[in-house]
């Protein structure tokens, strides 16, 4: 049997998107060694598509650390237009004081500006690898952690470590590597099912919320000549239920727009809208960032913004306690992440109640009086200056 080749480094990633990735450009800014380990090829992870928005406060993050090169995107505003029954209504047109700043990056242009920065700064990513497994977490038997892993090649290899970073997102194996009953999984179904759709076709002008009697629609730019629609559907729909001319018929129905601009549909998929959040987000050496310790429902863009945060709560605890051994860091990891999760996690939930609801699908039923419940809660938003302030603060990322 051949050996395995070992090694050593301090922070082992297990997983190069969005967390994995941000996380070893801090680390590296803080001066912390690093190895990032991705199942997948380069080519797969630049070219995955999925959000599409980066929160003020995340764009901040990385302008102060001098890192604002990786965001290649476009200003985005804050402001979103909600059309209800047909009618435009702007929210958080006019709210004073209000600090804009998002910016519009794509997910894959961002993954990608990240590799670039990391690979110009020598940084040391693997990618193709399998069968990644996770040994001595715990610490208790006095071992350093252990990261095992199969190479493009098939050759075994075993990275010794001082920590692990699982950033290998919802079914990856750092989460299932923690043992049954050492944390706590809060789950909710919210019996909604989207059907999402890519397509190159003209991005709007501002992020659009159509809520009507056929149904919850939204459209989000990807990109300025790219869109990313969702049509809340049936439960039970697949892909096959909609085929191209369905599509553009119904989000030229549901959104009022009969001229609508089409375009080449590049991607669909149909999902249920969930949310999971792991309790810990930690277990002995290992830390979970991003979708591995949470799950959002795209309703309030969030997924990728909380992956953002994790990475700089984690580089942050990780610099200060190789920089100077302070631990306070490491030991608030878990309650600074959660707390923020599940401020978002509220936000995505309300989000989701009033625009289903108004649309007369009340999550978790409740009929017609839920719907008119839901219809009042969004009258006061596009009314009241300090309920759009909420909307605004959270948006952002700065509430
Ligand atoms: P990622 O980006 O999925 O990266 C995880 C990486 O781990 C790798 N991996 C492994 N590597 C090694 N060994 C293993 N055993 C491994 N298992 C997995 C994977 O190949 C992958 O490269 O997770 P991360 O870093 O936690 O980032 C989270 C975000 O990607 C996610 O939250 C967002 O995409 C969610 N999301 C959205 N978030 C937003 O902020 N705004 C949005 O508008 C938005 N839209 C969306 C979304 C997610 C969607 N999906 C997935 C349903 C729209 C959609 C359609």
């Amino acid at each position: 049997m051949t050996q395995s080749l070992r090694e050593s480094t301090s922070v082992a990633i297990v997983g190069g998107g969005v967390s994995g990735l941000t996380a070893a450009l801090l680390l590296r800014s803080r001066g912390v060694a690093c190895v990032v380990l991705e199942r997948r090829s380069r080519s797969y992870v630049e070219e995955r598509q999925r959000a599409g928005l980066v929160e003020y406060r995340a764009v901040r993050m990385f302008e102060e650390r001098g890192l604002g090169h990786v965001l290649h995107g476009f200003p985005g505003n804050p402001f979103l237009e909600i059309r209800v029954d047909g009618e435009t209504r702007l929210l958080a047109e006019d709210l004073p004081g209000l600090e804009s700043g998002g910016k519009a990056v794509p997910q894959q242009a961002l993954v990608r500006g990240l590799i670039a920065a990391l690979l110009a700064d020598g940084a040391d990513l693997r990618f193709d690898v399998a069968d990644v497994t996770l040994h001595h977490l715990d610490g208790l038997d006095g071992e350093r952690p252990l990261v095992s892993y199969a190479d493009s090649d098939g050759r075994a290899h075993e990275i010794g470590c001082d920590f692990v970073a699982g950033c290998d997102g919802d079914r990856g194996i750092s989460a299932a590597s923690i043992p049954a009953g050492a944390s706590t999984v809060h789950a909710y179904d919210y019996g909604i099912w989207w059907l999402t759709v890519l397509a190159d076709a003209p991005a709007p002008k501002h992020a659009l919320m159509s809520v009507g009697e056929r149904g919850f629609t939204a459209q989000f730019a990807r990109g300025r000549d790219a869109s990313r629609f969702y049509l809340h559907c049936a439960d039970g729909d697949t892909v096959a239920d909609w085929p191209h001319e369905r599509i553009w018929a119904e989000l030229r129905h549901r959104l009022h727009q009969p001229d609508l601009p089409g375009g080449q549909i590049t991607a669909t998929e149909v999902f249920p809208l969930r949310s999971s959040i792991r309790e810990p987000m930690s277990h002995g050496r290992l830390y979970l960032l991003g979708d591995a310790a949470h799950i959002i429902p795209p309703m309030g863009a969030k997924g990728m913004n909380l992956a953002l945060f994790d990475a700089e709560a984690f580089a942050a605890a990780v610099g200060d306690y190789t920089a100077a051994g302070d631990e306070s860091g490491l030991l608030a990891y878990s309650g600074t992440c959660l707390a923020r999760t599940w401020r978002y996690q509220e936000y995505s939930n309300w989000l989701a109640d009033m625009m289903h609801g108004a649309s007369g699908s009340p999550v978790g039923g409740g009929g017609s009086f839920r719907e008119r419940i839901m219809r009042a809660r969004l009258e006061r938003l596009l009314s009241s200056e300090t309920a759009a302030r909420y909307y605004a603060e959270m948006f952002t990322g700065l509430g």
